[in-house]
């Protein structure tokens, strides 16, 4: 297969993490790579004709290529484009590829914080739509809530899905629709998204049926029809939502057992408001209201949700590890209850080379500092150890990791006898950490629950 990446030249902000990134090097010259940044002008002029030409291929990605896997995610199309973040955003492309893998049945609840800015800066919006119209749909709400709001837009759903089957049940009963029309809606799995396209293609048929009906019955049932298309829920925020100001209200929510997937975009500060510390800060990191280097460990926000067992857990780092990113969302997606991924996300407030973000998660993974782990709860069902660590040993000293970040690294230069102590807890720390979860992954979990489960169900 060829491919050809079209940049939209007009909207590129520089951040230059395409370049950085990229593993295609000419032979020739090394510094030349696949893609390159060079003045916008005069290559603004060609390359406006360029976008436009591309801009009206026809979108076949998604019938042909298998969705769920790094390749098939990145030639779906964006449904999350251009927004306004900061060049080099570590958060934006986590919400990119969501919007590629779920975004034409996604409904999003969205903290305040930056993503409700970068991702609501109205009267634009950067969420798209497909071709067909379909796109997620999104809202804000307050930064003490935002959990609940995006319960009360599943329980919304449900209760309008539920009031469309059972209008449909009724008008097949009494003949006013198609029997097996209605059979085959009602029975549908939608569990795959080329499940929720046919049920889109029978929905489809149905409004057509219904279309020159003037009845009230008629009338209701086409309202609803959208109604049997499943919608997923995807609830968005920083980690000052998720681990302090909304945590409650969140973890109300995730043990609610209501099918809802949260999306933690951990940058570890309050980004939006200039990086106040949360209790996601790093032990050692500086940070406003933590000028001296904090001295307590961050909050393990996901061992929390594990606790309950029946919550899907990950902790992922796109720049570590591209294909877990894109496993955990897609597995989050099908388990048949609460989900949520903590995404470690770079940004400004750390102090590093915006066009390297993907190489400093790559590296806090390394150190030891960021552990990647799925926590599927349907394993535990199975008999099976429901946690997977997907990183291995660490291979980076982490006081080198920590002198590639002004965040920690600033402390280390200014108070270097603060910094030292604050090394040693933090090794000692990420130590204990990696030792509780290998010990928790190596767990035997058959204790007969395959048999339990199977005679409750
Ligand atoms: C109750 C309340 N307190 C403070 C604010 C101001 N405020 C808006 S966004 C924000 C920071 C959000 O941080 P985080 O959740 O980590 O998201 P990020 O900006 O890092 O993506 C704060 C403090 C607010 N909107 N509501
Ligand atoms: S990654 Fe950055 S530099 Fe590359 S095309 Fe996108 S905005 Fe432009
Ligand atoms: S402040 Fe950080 S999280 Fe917010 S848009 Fe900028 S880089 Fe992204």
């Amino acid at each position: 297969m060829k491919v050809t990446v079209q940049v939209a030249v007009e909207d590129c902000t520089g951040c230059g993490a395409c370049v950085y990134n990229c593993p295609a090097k000419s032979k020739a010259n090394p510094e030349k790579k696949a893609i390159n940044l060079a003045p916008q002008f005069p290559l603004r002029e060609t390359e406006i004709e360029n976008f436009k030409f591309f801009l009206n291929l026809k979108d076949t990605g998604s019938s042909k290529v298998k969705r769920s896997s790094i390749k098939g995610s990145q030639l779906m199309k964006p449904l999350f484009e251009f927004s306004g973040a900061c060049a080099g955003c570590g958060e934006t492309p986590y919400v990119k590829l969501l919007s590629q893998l779920h975004g034409d049945h996604m409904a999003v609840a969205n903290a305040t914080g930056c993503s409700s800015i970068y991702g609501g800066n109205l009267p634009t919006t950067p969420y798209a739509k497909r071709d067909d119209g379909k796109g997620p749909v999104w809202s804000n709400s307050l930064f003490e809530d935002n959990a609940e709001f995006g319960m009360g837009m599943r329980l919304a759903y449900d209760k309008l899905a539920e009031e469309a089957r059972e209008a449909l049940s009724a008008m097949a009963s009494s003949g006013k629709a198609d029997k097996k029309l209605a059979e085959d809606l009602l029975s549908a799995k939608q569990s795959e998204w080329t499940e929720i396209e046919q049920q889109r293609g029978r929905v489809a048929d149905l409004k057509k049926a219904l279309s020159s009906k003037k009845d009230a019955e008629s009338a209701k049932m086409l309202s609803l029809a959208d109604h049997l298309v499943s919608k997923s829920v995807w609830i968005l925020g920083g980690d000052g939502w998720a681990y302090d100001i909304g945590y409650g209200g969140l973890d109300h929510v995730l043990a609610s057992g209501k099918k809802v997937r949260v999306l933690v975009m951990d940058t570890e500060v309050y980004s939006n408001t200039g990086g106040q510390m949360s209790k996601a800060t790093p032990l050692g990191a500086t940070a406003q209201f933590a000028a001296g280097g904090k001295t307590l460990p961050k909050k393990d926000r996901g061992m929390i949700a594990m606790t309950y067992g029946n919550i899907y857990v990950a902790s992922v780092a796109m720049g570590a590890n591209y294909n877990q990113v894109v496993q955990a969302m897609a597995e989050a997606e099908a388990y048949d209850g609460p989900a949520i991924i903590i995404a470690y996300a770079h940004c400004i407030a750390h102090g590093i080379d915006m066009r390297s973000g993907m190489n400093e998660a790559k590296r806090a993974v390394a150190a030891g500092r960021w552990i990647l782990y799925r926590f599927n709860p349907a394993l535990r069902a199975q008999g099976k150890n429901p946690l997977t660590i997907d990183s291995g040993k660490p291979t980076l000293a982490l006081e080198e990791y920590m002198r590639g970040e002004n965040r920690f690294r600033g402390l280390m230069n200014s108070n270097p006898e603060v910094a030292q102590r604050l090394l040693k807890l933090a090794e000692a720390e990420y130590a204990w950490r990696m030792s509780v979860y290998q010990q928790l992954a190596a767990m035997t979990c058959d204790v007969g629950q395959k048999d339990k489960v199977a005679a409750a169900a």
